[in-house]
């Protein structure tokens, strides 16, 4: 077996690099990437999103001294003895011959990643110290090559990870303390020593990125991994280009690898997340030993984290977090929308330390009950955080993980404009849990004593009998047969504290390119998914539907086609605009259970009194709360003023939950009807209702909620970073990104909303229209020309 120098061979290589495209990544940046519909870009994500649990594996040659040099330990990570004991390259290479991890069993250790409920692997193919974990073809400092092991355990892995169902993934140093042309200069370090930072002799960086590549070629094409996952790009010789470059260099060797926001300079430390005051590489953030304090709608994150505190393998580090930690980590982070990517440093034997497995072993065992409730969910539908706990969701289904027992017995669920139906014990879901409705919630009877000390799982199921394969269950006398679900003691509906705090979309319609002309609902899934993987979860169908020129029977299998969504979306159908129009309309409302309706603006006769009157008899006969939609400062009547009383006094009655203000200004800052409404009615019950032109003024310069936008339709991610840009304060950056949207809102404005965006969301590739409904025609050919480029500009943002 050869000892040092060892030899890194060179390969000059062709690079075939992708055209240049901006995009926008899930880590809440723009990206460099290959050309990507949003829609492909959540296919590519799906099984990731979906796995929510990894295991990371930190193990090299650093196992060998195990965190001890020459008597010299450290507080320090393991992983990084080259630099903290300051050893000389020629001296750590020597911990190649010493490494011979004979009891190594891939079978074991994807097993125990397995039993732990974790669905994925992301292993260190080659950590700072350069030292490759796998047979490379283009450096023998690699354990086939150097080690008396001989053996390739990545390829074991990599086999068995696929045998037993996870997805393998590899972690890559950007970072080579060994590569030749690297070296450090810093006081009292060896040159050839490890260290946070290198520098690279002249011609250096460009060699080692085609080394660099070369490596992730023969790792990408020998192993097949699903998940790219960078480190140590802090180098200054590294740039955001180099990461670009590298991000489409990857993804052309694999279209459908996913990679961290590590490859390029995104990260803002620990913290992990992108910056964003620019383009960025990589598909999600990565905090650090940290969850973030609030999850970020939209945006892809993984918080990676050591069981103990170090990455690398150091045999007297003890500080062992417990399982009930670790358990309560998963929940708390799969409650934000984050993914959980737990460390593990195996020996140089090749053993995963017995406190890991234990551990890993007690999660599994709480996996194994409640996994339900942590895989395929998104973030807490709360708008705070729960004290007792946390919770995650799903279509039907809420998740709460009870951490607190309530000495009472009694849990406080607060309202989140959705209805319960059914509540139980996800340990126990025949045996329905009692709770009493009130407008702020529900109050469950949980009983004495919690089912696991850890975090007992209560589900609120939304939509009747979901748990129960889809029948009801319930006797007769329990049901409202005219509503055909339990007579709950809660008011006909919960929007009286509707949280107007966010994004409302308003999609388009589509409808079968056919005579009939019908709805076309699985183009309308596509639609709502789509927007829904955008982070934005409130949804108003109205004017850009055409809601206006429904037939009755039309609305009809529209809202049974909405209400199920109800069960994880907040969903608005509009009625009207006419009273007779509203009333008939709301024969089909009153049968099911939306948070609330909009009635669409009146412009034939009214005046205020009587449009006052109208909403009462509307919202009685729906047995639901409204929404006034005000487009025109006549909509209600010629009286402004009286007409602004009215809506003061629906809103004081609890009739009218919001208004969607959206009379249009050239100034939005100047508005003496706005400021009117606002004299009267609460800010909160005010949104935007105009899309992303008047929307940063309107949140900025008269505090209203949130906004309402079509042109979100097609950009959800963009409009969902717009509203947390301005919730946050960070006017300038909202301003920014609202600069995107204007070349839609300009052909909007110029050739009318809904007709502009319904053909807009086709050509996003969205999903198909079809034909825009009577009284309103489609765009000329001109027309979508000019719209495509816009479209085209703006889905790549
Ligand atoms: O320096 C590395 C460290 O060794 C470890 O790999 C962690 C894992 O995320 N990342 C770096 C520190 O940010």
């Amino acid at each position: 077996m050869k000892i040092g120098p060892f030899a890194i061979v060179v390969v000059l290589l062709v690079a075939s690099i992708a055209p240049q495209v901006t995009g926008q990544d899930s880590s809440g940046s723009k990206f460099a990437s290959q050309t990507e519909t949003q829609a492909e870009h959540v296919q590519r994500m799906r099984w990731w999103r979906e796995a929510r649990f990894g295991m990371f594996i930190h193990w090299g040659l650093y196992a060998v001294p195990a965190g001890e040099y020459k008597g010299q330990r450290s507080d320090r990570i393991g992983e990084w003895i080259m630099d903290w004991a300051n050893i000389p390259r020629s001296d750590y290479e020597k911990f190649a011959t010493e490494f011979n991890p004979v009891k190594f069993n891939a079978r074991e250790w994807v097993q125990i990643a397995k039993d732990a409920g974790m669905k994925y692997i992301v292993i260190t193919s080659k950590h700072h110290d350069g030292f490759s974990m796998y047979g490379s073809k283009v450096s023998n400092y690699d354990i086939v090559d150097s080690t008396p092991f001989h053996r390739d355990p990545i390829k074991e892995l990599a086999a068995e990870t696929r045998r037993q169902g996870l997805k393998f993934c590899f972690y890559y140093s950007i970072l080579d303390w060994h590569y030749p042309a690297a070296y450090v200069d810093a006081a009292g370090k060896d040159p050839s020593a490890g260290n946070r930072v290198t520098k690279m002799k002249p011609g250096g960086k460009e060699e080692y990125v085609r080394y660099m590549k070369e490596q992730l070629r023969e790792l990408i094409t020998s192993y097949d991994p699903a998940v790219l996952w960078f480190d140590g790009e802090w180098q200054d010789w590294w740039t955001e280009e180099d990461g670009q470059d590298l991000y489409r260099f990857v993804r052309g060797l694999k279209p459908n690898i996913i990679i961290n926001n590590r490859v390029g300079k995104g990260r803002q430390g620990m913290q992990g997340m992108s910056k964003t005051d620019r383009a960025y590489s990589g598909d999600f953030g990565t905090p650090e030993q940290q969850i973030p304090a609030n999850g970020l709608p939209g945006v892809d994150w993984e918080s990676c984290m050591t069981m103990n505190t170090t990455w690398g393998y150091k045999y007297y580090d003890d500080q062992w977090k417990s399982s009930e930690v670790i358990i309560r980590n998963l929940i708390d982070i799969a409650s934000k929308g984050g993914n959980y990517l737990l460390n593990v440093g195996p020996t140089a034997a090749g053993l995963i330390p017995a406190p890991s497995v234990e551990r890993l072993a007690a999660v599994g065992k709480w996996m194994k009950v409640n996994g339900e409730s942590i895989y395929g969910t998104t973030a807490s539908p709360f708008a705070t955080q729960l004290q007792y706990g946390r919770a995650t969701s799903k279509p039907g289904q809420v998740y709460l993980h009870i951490f607190n027992w309530p000495a009472d017995g009694k849990l406080t669920v607060p309202s989140w404009g959705v209805s319960v139906k059914r509540a139980y014990f996800l340990v126990d879901k025949g045996r329905a849990l009692d709770f009493q409705s009130a407008s702020d919630g529900i109050t469950l009877q949980l009983g004495q004593h919690p089912l696991d000390p850890i975090a007992t799982v209560v589900v609120l199921e939304t939509t009747v009998g979901a748990s129960l394969g889809g029948r009801p269950t319930l006797p007769r006398e329990h049901l409202d047969i005219e509503k055909g679900r339990p007579r709950s003691a809660a008011p006909t509906n919960n929007m009286t504290n509707l949280d107007l705090h966010g994004v409302f979309a308003v999609p388009p319609l589509a409808r079968r390119n056919d005579q009939a002309r019908a709805l076309d609902f699985e183009q309308n899934d596509k639609i709502v998914a789509f927007i829904e993987a955008g982070g934005i979860t409130r949804l108003i169908y109205g004017g850009n539907a055409f809601l206006y020129h429904v037939t009755l029977a039309e609305f009809g299998e529209l809202i049974d086609w909405l209400e199920p969504l109800t069960a994880r979306l907040c969903v608005i159908p509009s009625i009207g605009p006419s009273f007779g129009r509203a009333l008939d309309q709301a024969q089909f409302i009153k049968r099911h259970d939306f948070p609330c309706v909009m009635v669409l603006p009146c412009a034939d006769p009214r005046d205020a009194d009587g449009l006052e009157r109208g909403y009462r008899e509307i919202s009685d006969a729906a047995k639901t709360q409204l929404i006034i939609y005000l487009k025109d400062e006549t909509n209600l009547g010629a009286d402004h003023e009286r007409g602004l009383d009215s809506v003061a006094h629906l809103i004081e009655d609890g009739i009218c939950v919001g208004i969607k203000y959206a009379v249009v200004r050239n100034d939005p800052t100047i508005d003496p009807y706005l400021e009117g409404l606002l004299a009267r009615v609460d800010r909160k019950y005010v949104i935007s209702g105009i899309g992303e032109r008047p929307a940063v003024t309107h949140m900025r310069d008269w505090q209203l909620t949130g906004f309402t936008t079509g042109s979100g339709c097609v950009a959800p991610r963009l409009s969902q970073e717009l509203f947390a840009a301005s919730r946050a304060g960070d006017f300038e950056l909202a301003l920014q990104i609202r600069s995107n949207f204007i070349g839609l809102e300009d052909l909007r404005d110029a050739w009318g909303p809904a007709r502009v965006l319904h053909h807009a969301v086709e050509l996003a590739g969205i999903s198909e229209v079809g034909p825009i409904p009577p009284y309103v025609s489609g765009l000329s050919d001109d027309q979508i020309e000019e719209l495509k480029s816009v479209i085209e500009q703006l889905t790549r943002l």
